[in-house]
């Protein structure tokens, strides 16, 4: 009877003890393949966070098959040689159980976070060094969480500096090109005094962050996270905080950031929604000042707005579908974007939130990474595709496709400049990522293509200020970033880098260049 008795408790406890087995193995299979970049506790790091609140769009199905093949333009490898079907699926049971103790990142965290190393004013106020502060490059390099900054008509290396792990997006600059704003996808924004080679101040504004954006004038900054969902908006100077703007639709669904970006000629922030069919529009205090004209842009810009929504207020414009990836034309009237599962893009009137355009654009078009030119006499965009092998160029004033150019491989960023005949798309994505296409603007034909160094990634371009040279990452942790003639295409010069990724020119950006990314 006695063992009777033990029989019976210990059936009734075996499935509580195998559970209790299956989560400990499921925890340890998540630590050993998954915490590297997606964070110990889920909270994101390289990749995003992997918790319900952020998973809403991703059905359970599609969870297993990013683990099983692994995710098209990002860094998720597929798992499906290295794990059985068993544990893919206790990992997808695993990323949609509600985190042990919800994350949050509160008013009280950021204010603690700020560090404030040099206060406004108290460094000196002429450059270190004697080179072009205009034509200054700054060179992420993710190998080992570093950036360099160049001279961009020698091409020396003034400084190397270490950052934030794993930064992410453009760093962007105040509009006189001294300072520069780093965000990292762990929340972090680190505030750079370029004339003094100087960390200033940084603050965390969230704990799985999009990227940042800088208003015209300089003086806010604002960051889009993913976790938690928000917007956070600093005063540029030494990152005070100043408001957090909890995303959420008027029922209180809350949404990630897909992206916040300064929209100068709106005297705006217009930020993109990933879970709600929303893009939001916040307003700076107008300048003051006299506007300054320095090329297609003016800076600080006469804002044209619509609206009469108080500064620093959201308005918010209902969109027909969710924006994961969009690019603006050149005065901020119209977002063009798509939704990742979409079969095309769309066009949207910013000031009445209405549809103006469908963009017949499948293949995932990369909008994020999209260029002007003027070409026959109208502006045109061009851009590459995250799944298919091609470039797609279209006509600015009607939105009809004027031609799509068959690549090498799916590409992912794409450069040129007003003074440079040509246009340069990699091919990031299979056996040909190591080609790099050069496109004749005039004739809408690929004249070039590179292979720098066969068998390594070849990515992202960025011209010089006078659009005459330009650099080119060979995307590899034993890496370089390669000078080359913007005119004879020919290799100027090599630099060693740990895998570099962006490269960013002060003139280019704080000009609003028509050839670079904003
Ligand atoms: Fe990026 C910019 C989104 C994966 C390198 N990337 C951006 C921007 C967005 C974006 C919205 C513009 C922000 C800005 O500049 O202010 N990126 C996404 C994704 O949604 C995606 C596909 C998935 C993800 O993991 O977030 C993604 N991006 C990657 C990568 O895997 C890349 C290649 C390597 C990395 O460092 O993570 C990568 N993204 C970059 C770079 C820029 C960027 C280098 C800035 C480009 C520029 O020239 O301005």
């Amino acid at each position: 009877m006695k063992f009777f008795n033990l029989a019976v408790r210990l059936a009734l406890l075996l499935p509580a003890v195998s559970a209790l087995a299956d989560e400990t193995d499921t925890r340890t299979l998540y630590q050993t393949q998954c915490a590297a970049c997606h964070g110990e506790t889920r909270l994101g790091g390289i990749g995003p966070a992997l918790l319900p609140g952020n998973l809403s769009r991703l059905k359970p199905d599609a969870a297993t098959q990013v683990i099983r093949d692994g995710r098209l333009a990002s860094q998720m490898p597929g798992f499906g040689e290295t794990l059985d079907s068993d544990e893919i699926a206790s990992l997808v049971e695993w990323i949609y159980r509600p985190p042990e103790s919800p994350p949050s990142w509160t008013k009280d965290a950021i204010l603690a976070s700020q560090v404030v190393l040099h206060s406004e004013g108290s460094l000196p106020n002429e450059p270190v060094f004697d080179a072009d502060p205009l034509n200054l490059f700054i060179v992420v390099e993710t190998g080992d969480h570093h950036a360099s900054l160049l001279d961009g008509d020698s091409f020396e290396r003034i400084h190397r500096f270490e950052t934030r792990y794993a930064l992410h997006g453009g760093p962007k600059y105040t509009p006189d090109g001294r300072y520069v704003f780093f965000g990292s996808r762990d929340g972090w924004i680190t505030k750079y005094d370029l004339y003094n080679l100087e960390v200033v101040a940084e603050v965390r504004a969230g704990i799985n962050m999009r990227n940042i954006a800088v208003s015209a004038d300089g003086r806010y900054v604002m960051a889009a996270n993913y976790l938690p969902h928000s917007l956070v908006l600093f005063d540029a100077h030494e990152l005070d905080l100043m408001k957090v703007y909890p995303v959420a639709d008027e029922a209180g669904n809350g949404s990630r950031v897909s992206a916040v970006y300064a929209a100068p000629p709106r005297g705006s922030f217009i930020a993109a929604l990933k879970d709600i069919k929303e893009v939001w529009e916040i307003p700076w205090p107008l300048p003051t000042e006299p506007v300054v004209s320095t090329g297609h842009m003016s800076t600080p810009l006469a804002a044209r707005r619509s609206h009469d929504t108080p500064n620093f207020h959201v308005r918010r414009i209902s969109v027909p579908d969710y924006l994961d990836d969009f690019f603006f034309d050149l005065d901020y009237r119209h977002v063009i974007g798509a939704s990742r599962g979409g079969q095309g893009g769309m066009v949207v009137d910013l000031d009445n939130g209405e549809k103006v355009a469908e963009l017949p654009l499948a293949g995932m078009p990369h909008l994020g990474s999209g260029i002007t030119w003027e070409y026959e006499g109208r502006r045109v965009m061009a851009t590459p595709h995250l799944s298919k092998a091609a470039v797609s160029i279209i006509d600015m004033q009607d939105w009809s496709v004027v031609k799509t150019l068959e690549t090498d491989g799916p590409g992912f960023f794409m450069r040129s400049h007003a003074n440079s005949p040509y246009a340069w798309v990699d091919v990031f994505f299979g056996p040909n990522r190591d080609r790099v296409h050069v496109i004749d603007k005039a004739s809408l034909e690929i004249v070039e293509t590179l292979i720098p160094e066969p068998g390594k990634t070849a990515a992202h371009v960025e011209f010089d200020r006078y659009g005459k040279k330009l650099l080119l990452s060979i995307w590899e942790d034993d890496g370089a970033v390669i000078v080359y003639d913007g005119d004879t295409l020919e290799e100027l010069q090599r630099i060693p880098m740990r895998k570099p990724s962006g490269k960013y020119n002060v003139w280019n950006k704080t000009h609003y260049e028509e050839g670079t990314s904003h």
